[in-house]
Parts: structure tokens; sequence; C-alpha cells
């Protein structure tokens, strides 16, 4: 029975860590190509997107109906993430839809690509420009009409929920500017599992009309939200950290990390090196920021400038000096009677203190004060 539990218990750890996280989006252009020669101009600019279709006047070849562009949630930014079905998500953003002209019809919101077992099936919540609905659509995703009239270059905020309910049928709830729809089952329960995803994402649909070569539609997705928070894409900051007279352990000691904006700390977090220095913060927002480490009995340095934009940041090298006992960021007299009264200790004695141990070697002794002496009158950076 324990096994048995412990087997269940890594299944469920499993499948929590088998889907990567939603980070990114991936654009799908021309699903609908009718229009081969028409001319897109899409942007990925997390928290937007951006997708744009004009000289939507035909190709000359049949069929002519409509252009189709989709972006869906990613992992990487390359390949559509399916979500596992009992991972619970909201996806929202605010939707602008313009069509020139308004007929016929640009048709633009969320769209749902989730498992069948004969490939997949596709749900969309719209809004568009000739009917002026606010509507959700597409086996075996509920049919949900809002009371809204959508016009041609107005925002709109929507969103969809998607969850396993206490009863045990998955349900989504639409929303459309502050309005909710009631939570609906999918019509079917027992077919969505056999393939067990969804993705999520949204998309742009602008008809065809021979003759206009101004015909074109534009959809901006701004503040995509996933699960509440904005969706950007997120990077890392590396380099080395010298611990300078340090012999001991170096993948033992923390070092606290700020990013800073304005001076003000946006983030602040606990690293570890490898043992050759090498660190990582993760987990990055595009922005510039000034990075300050400190470890205990190293003094602040202070990186100023980091430009995070479309990658990780690499090359982030710091040396820091040692001396600081009492860690107050500079090397005064208080650290050398600090480690005055540790002097001799090892640990497990009475006095020890291993902000007194400057070299790491668990004994305070005379190579200590040498590197006190070498670091005096020294002041970290704020
Ligand atoms: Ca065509
Ligand atoms: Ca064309
Ligand atoms: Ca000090
Ligand atoms: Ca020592």
């Amino acid at each position: 029975m324990k096994r048995l539990a412990l087997v269940v218990g890594l299944c469920l750890s499993l499948s929590v860590w088998a889907w990567a996280q939603v980070s990114d989006v991936v654009i799908l252009n021309r699903v609908f190509n009718d229009d081969s020669d028409s001319i897109t101009n899409h942007v990925k600019a997390l928290p937007m997107v951006i997708l744009s279709d004009t000289k939507l006047d035909g190709d000359g070849v049949a069929p002519e109906f409509a252009n189709r562009h989709i972006w869906f949630v990613s992992a990487d930014g390359v390949t559509p993430l399916e979500v596992p079905l009992d991972v619970e998500w909201t996806l929202e953003f605010d939707l602008t839809l313009t069509g020139t002209p308004i007929t016929p019809r640009k048709e633009a919101g969320v769209f749902l690509r989730i498992g069948m077992p004969w490939g997949s099936s596709e749900g969309q919540f719209i809004v568009n420009t000739d009917a002026n609905e606010v509507v959700a659509f597409g086996y075996p995703f509920p049919f949900y009409r809002f009371t809204l009239s959508y016009n041609s270059g107005e925002t709109i905020r929507m969103g969809v929920r998607f969850f396993k309910d206490t009863d045990g049928r998955y349900k989504v709830i639409y929303r459309a500017g502050d309005r909710e729809s009631p939570a609906i089952a999918l019509s079917d329960q027992s077919i969505i599992v056999q393939r067990n995803w969804i993705t999520p994402g949204g998309y742009l649909q602008a008809q065809i009309k021979a003759g206009d070569p101004n015909n074109g539609g534009v959809a901006v997705f701004n503040n995509i939200r996933w699960n509440g928070v904005l969706l950007q894409r997120k990077y890392s900051i590396r380099g080395n950290i010298e611990l300078r007279g340090y012999g001991g352990d170096v993948t033992q000691v923390p070092v606290g990390v700020e990013l800073r904006q304005g001076g003000v700390p946006v983030s602040t977090q606990t690293i570890t090196t490898d043992s050759a220095g090498n660190y990582a913060i993760p987990n990055v927002v595009p922005g510039t920021y000034d990075v300050a480490f400190k470890a205990s009995h190293w003094l602040r340095v202070v990186v100023p400038n980091v430009v995070v934009a479309d990658r990780d940041v690499t090359g982030v090298d710091v040396s820091l000096t040692n001396g600081d006992v009492d860690g107050d960021n500079e090397v005064t007299l208080f650290d050398f009677g600090a480690l005055v009264a540790a002097f001799g200790s090892a640990p497990g004695d009475a006095n020890w203190n291993p902000d007194a141990d400057l070299d790491g070697d668990e004994e305070v002794t005379l190579f200590d004060f040498g590197i006190l002496v070498e670091s005096f009158g020294a002041i970290g950076e704020d």
C-alpha cells in the first residue's frame, strides 16, 4: 500500500514536471492563406502581440475566403505548449481589432486548440467588425454570447479560464470587459481526456475583398496575462563571483543579490555559485538593472546598467573584498575587534565566529588577520 502511494505520488509529481511553463508565445503565420500575396506584419513584443494583414484583395487562385494568423502560448517561443487538462489556467488580454473596412468580416479573439482522438479541435471566443458580436463557439467548447456590442477599433478585455470543477467536469468561464459567463462544461468530457491537452492563444482572421488592395485587419493583443501575470519572456543574468581571500567551499557561501531600477530594489534573492564561482540569476524580465552583490564578510559590489533585452546576459563578473566580519559593508576597527574576540577559535568553541574565519579554514588565525589588514579601511558600494 505504501509502495502504491509512493508510485502515485511519483506519477503526480512527474505530471507536474512533465510540461514546461508558459513564458512566451509563438506566432503561426497564414494558418489560412487564401491570399498568399497579402502583406503581414506581425509583432511579438510581450506582453503584447500584434497580428496584421493587409492587401487582402485575393491572389487570383481559389479559394478566396480569408487569411488567418494565430499565436499560441509557448515555453520556448518556437513550439505551441500543450497544457495538460488538469492544469487550471486563465488567459486574458486587451484586444483592439480594427477592420479596414469593417466589411467583409474581420474577427479576432481567444483561440483554443484541444487534443482529440483524431488530432485536434478548435474553440474561438471572438469579436468581429461587421456583426458587432462578442461570442464563443467551437466544439467541444460551450457556446456563449455576451449581450455586448463590439465596434471596430474599440479595446475590450477578453479572457478564458479553464478548470476542472468540483463535480469533476472540465469547464470554462469566458470574460468580456467586466462581465463573466457562468462556468460552462465542455460538451464532451470523455473524449477530451484521450489526448489530454489544450493550447490557448489568440488569432486574427480577415476575409478577402476582391478589388480592394487596402482591405485588411489589425489585432492588437495587449497586456497578455497568464494566470493573472503579464506574459513576459524572462532571462538569466550570469557571471562569476570571486570571493577574495577564501579557501573554503564557495558553493556553501550564500550571496545576496539585488536587482535595482532607479535605485529601488525590484528583486532580492540569495544565490550560490558553483565551485568555480559561476552564478546565474534566473527569471529576470527585460529591463536595465544595477545588480548588487553582498556576501556575509565581503563588501558589496554594484554592477550598474546591466541591460537585459532579448537573451541571457553573461559576463557580469564581480570580485568581492573580504574582511567585513560584522557585515556592515566597511572594514573598520569594529571588524578588527570582532576578529580579536574570536581569535584562536574553531567550530564548537564558545567564541567561534564563522564570519571571523575570513579564509574559510575553520580556524580564526593570523591568516584571517592578514586578510583584514589588507582590506582595512575599504568601504563597499551602497
Ligand atoms: Ca486564393
Ligand atoms: Ca492579395
Ligand atoms: Ca565591518
Ligand atoms: Ca581562518
